[in-house]
């Protein structure tokens, strides 16, 4: 009997569909007597430790927890679920952790490195493990702002570490108590393979599996593959592509395929993430876009990497009266199976008031509700900018940049205006003051369009990525105008972004997403293959 010990603080529904992908069954914790009657116990950690700890006393699971891995039975924590095991963490000073294992967790201090740590890095497995049995060196999926050190105190756990800035904990394990920080169920086959380890044979195979020497771990830049989504003239779901945000040609939405099949198709062509965009949410109410969260559901059963979806995230009162909260509509995509939700016009709105009032941070903004309950890494902000072109920088309060490519009128800087409503309106906002606004308010990574580039093919817009990527310590993905596999290497050398995504060139299989990782690769640029 497979048990899991989901408490209620975010989505663990990837985990639900890995295991259940993996052809086992799942028993859900429900009273704190279910623990002691697992078999093997897997406690998926989402969210903050504090928030962690909180609820597995309320609920009075701490006890019996303890008892179980006294006993040594088998138990996998991930994530969070590492991190609870250790004595406390600087996350949630004051909290006890459960204190199995000696020491606490402290947060990155990368230097330049953005936190979270989120993305794919190698693990160096340091002895032998079953868990490890199968594993092949590939890169694993990690988010996360706090690290467990490596100790002499801690020696006895260490199965595996990680660098980022500083070395971490990747793997502890001892007898059969193992957890992990990275996310085997959004790690691609790898993932897959060591949780079947865990699920499937882990008592017997006790010593067997390759010991994996690597000197350094390397971090790897993210390609994402993005879904435009909306529904056609004849109303069916499908992917779409605009040209500078118009996707209609000759007057029909351009159909560019279904979505569950062609996020499907990336993943397996080795996206390393997939992102779906809903795209007139803004005018529809998404909790009534019934097709939209089926193809979200549908997506998270085969896909195993992170999957984001944006479009429509904000406060809204239907016909009946009712009123939903912008997390009410996150918490719906959560439960579908998205790992992030993206925030595009509120995240506008919110930064109008944040100005106005002088920075004033109240917690109702959707960007802090939404973070505060499902973790910084959960909310994404998607910038839509538009270019405005001006002579010299003092005619304009917001930051310019000095652009080599001048305006109509001949126009040596621009300003990189939001826009909201799928870039319908702008508004008196920059690209760069949002993404810092928002980073204050709690989020965790900008994806940063641009429409003057989406859809043209002519390279990302280096002069605005660098611009808010340099603004903020948070990750930052870079969209629109990718052509070709150049433009990829191009954006990785010259700004400082984690992640580049593209849409039509992998629609149209123009460029595959392997082309794209190989030639970066031949660069020097990390990817995971
Ligand atoms: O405002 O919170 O409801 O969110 C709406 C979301 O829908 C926003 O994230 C916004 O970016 C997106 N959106 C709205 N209208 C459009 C449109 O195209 N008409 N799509 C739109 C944005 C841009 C990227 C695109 C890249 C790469 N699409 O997602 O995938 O530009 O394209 P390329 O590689 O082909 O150049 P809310």
């Amino acid at each position: 009997m497979i048990s899991l010990l989901d408490y209620g603080a975010g989505n663990v529904r990837s985990l639900r569909n890995a295991v259940q992908a993996l052809g086992f069954s799942l028993t859900e914790i429900e009273r704190p007597e279910d623990i002691l009657k697992a078999e093997r116990l897997i406690f998926p950690g989402v969210g903050a430790f504090g928030a962690a700890m909180e609820r597995l006393h309320r609920l009075g699971y701490v006890e019996p927890l303890k008892e179980y891995l006294a006993a040594d039975r088998p138990f996998l924590g991930i994530c969070i679920g590492l991190q609870t095991l250790f004595e406390g963490s600087d996350e949630s000073p004051g909290v006890a952790g459960l204190g199995l294992i000696p020491g606490r967790i402290g947060r990155f201090e990368t230097g330049a490195l953005s936190v979270p740590h989120m993305g794919w890095n190698d693990v160096r497995v340091e002895r032998e493990s079953p868990l490890f049995a199968d594993y092949a060196g590939e890169k694993l999926y990690f988010v996360h702002s706090y690290r467990a050190a490596p100790s002499a105190e801690n020696a006895d756990w260490r199965l595996a570490t990680t660098d980022y800035g500083q070395p971490f904990l990747s793997a502890v394990q001892r007898g059969n108590v193992a957890a992990v920080q990275f996310h085997p169920e959004k790690s691609g086959a790898a993932g897959l393979r060591l949780l079947h380890r865990f699920l499937g044979d882990a008592q017997e195979a006790r010593s067997c599996g390759p010991f994996i020497q690597t000197a350094s771990t390397r971090f790897a830049k993210r390609i994402i593959a993005c879904l435009d989504v909306r529904a056609n003239d004849a109303g069916d779901l499908v992917v779409t592509k605009g040209d500078q945000y118009d996707v209609r040609e000759a007057g029909e939405v351009r159909n560019l395929g279904k979505p569950v099949e062609l996020a499907q198709r990336y993943f397996e062509e080795g996206a390393d993430e997939i992102t779906f965009l809903n795209i007139t949410a803004f005018r529809d109410f998404p909790l009534a876009d019934q097709p939209m969260l089926e193809v979200l559901r549908r997506t998270s059963e085969r896909v195993f990497v992170p999957l984001t979806i944006g479009g429509g995230i904000r406060a809204f009162t239907d016909g009946q009266g009712r009123a939903y909260s912008a997390l009410d509509v996150a918490d719906e995509y959560f439960r579908s199976g998205a790992d992030k939700i993206s925030i595009g016009s509120d995240a506008v709105e919110t930064v109008e008031r944040y100005l106005a009032s002088g920075g004033v941070k109240d917690g109702t903004s959707a960007i802090e509700q939404i973070a505060r309950v499902y973790g910084n890494q959960a909310v994404v902000i998607s910038i839509d900018p538009r270019r405005v072109y001006v002579s010299s920088p003092d005619a304009t309060r917001h930051q310019t940049v000095a652009t080599i490519t001048p305006g109509p009128g001949g126009e040596g800087y621009c300003w990189f205006q939001c826009t909201v409503k799928g870039g319908r309106e702008g508004r008196d906002v920059d690209a760069v003051e949002l993404a810092r606004a928002c980073e204050d308010l709690g989020a965790g990574e900008i994806l940063l369009n641009s429409i003057d580039r989406d859809g043209t093919g002519a390279g990302f817009d280096l002069e605005l990525i660098r611009a808010v990527s340099e603004a903020v310590s948070i990750p930052v993905i870079a969209s629109s105008g990718a052509g070709c596999v150049e433009h990829f290497a191009e954006v990785f050398a010259a700004t400082g972004v984690e992640a580049a995504l593209a849409a039509g060139i992998f629609h149209r299989r123009e460029v595959p997403i392997q082309a794209v990782k190989s030639y970066l690769r031949e660069q020097g640029i990390e990817t995971r293959l």
